[in-house]
């Protein structure tokens, strides 16, 4: 996977050459490049960014300095400026070529969750732009997305971080950790939460030993029963998902739960007998 990120702080991404990341990087799973927003700046201050059309506090990031660096890394030609800006459409829709996905992190955007982590784990090439100061003019995802390129737009949480730089190393070690090959043990990624078709908080875990400053690990764990066991890990993550992310037990597939699941949640005050579980008030 060719990984490139535009940023004014390129610096920042050296942690991507830390632990599992770099790993898949000296492999040749992984070609990451950062670049830096100002190499395709023509003046002298390298400016990237302008005060808001419209007033307001802050800047905004401008549309063509980005939209040479970006039409550089994508390989597309740069308009003639007498074109018709409605005669964008993309000219040769060769989707046999590793498509581009071009990613912009923004707080106001729809919220980066596991299935966009697995789905981008199966490109090619992504292509992210790292926004500051308020943001980055809205006409550069429109134009590209414009140009037939899959952009996309990604929150990672309801707060509010000073640029795009934090959300895309969360986003990329999201992705990158679900490649083929990329993990030492795949079977360690199967069982987590938020993946598979029923997205459950996962169990608690223990190690040895049993017994530590006076605290046992459940008893059943220490039976060598696996269908006791399976079944404990089961009903402790229904359990803890019902008390801190009900909204995910209620986008679970009743059809899916098996009878056990069942009497587990209707215990827990779930009616499960429609298409996703509605609790009992
Ligand atoms: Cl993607 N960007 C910024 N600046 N803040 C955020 C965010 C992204 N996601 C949550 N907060």
């Amino acid at each position: 996977m060719k990984i490139d990120i535009v940023s004014v702080f390129p610096e920042y991404f050296e942690v991507l050459n830390l632990s599992l990341m770099g790993k898949a990087q000296s492999k040749g799973l992984l070609e990451i490049t950062a670049h830096n927003l100002r190499d395709w700046t023509h003046d002298v201050h390298h400016s990237v960014d302008d005060t808001p059309v419209g007033g307001g506090a802050g800047m905004v990031m401008k549309p063509e300095v980005w939209a040479e660096c970006l039409d550089e890394l994508l390989d597309l030609p740069a308009p003639n400026e007498d074109d018709s800006p409605n005669d964008v459409a993309a000219e040769d829709n060769d989707s046999s070529v590793a498509a581009p996905v071009l990613i912009f992190p923004n707080p106001s955007a729809p919220l980066f969750t596991q299935r966009d982590a697995t789905e981008l784990s199966h490109a090619e090439h992504l292509l992210f732009g790292c926004g500051r100061y308020e943001g980055y003019d809205s006409r550069i995802p429109d134009y590209y997305r414009a140009q037939g390129i899959d952009v996309r737009e990604y929150s990672i949480g309801d707060y509010v971080l000073n640029g795009g730089e934090v959300a895309v190393s969360v986003m990329l070690e999201a992705i990158t950790r679900l490649m083929p090959g990329f993990m030492g043990n795949p079977d360690s990624i199967v069982e987590e939460s938020y993946t598979g078709e029923g997205a459950l908080l996962e169990h608690r875990q223990y190690t040895k030993p049993a017994v530590w400053r006076g605290i046992s690990v459940p008893e059943v764990l220490l039976s060598g029963d696996h269908g006791k066991v399976d079944r404990f890990r089961r009903d402790e993550a229904l359990t803890r998902t019902n008390e801190i992310r009900p909204d995910l037990i209620e986008a679970l597939d009743c059809k899916a739960l098996d009878k056990a699941d069942r009497k587990t949640l209707m215990a827990l005050g779930w009616e499960v007998s429609a298409a996703h579980p509605r609790r009992l008030s």
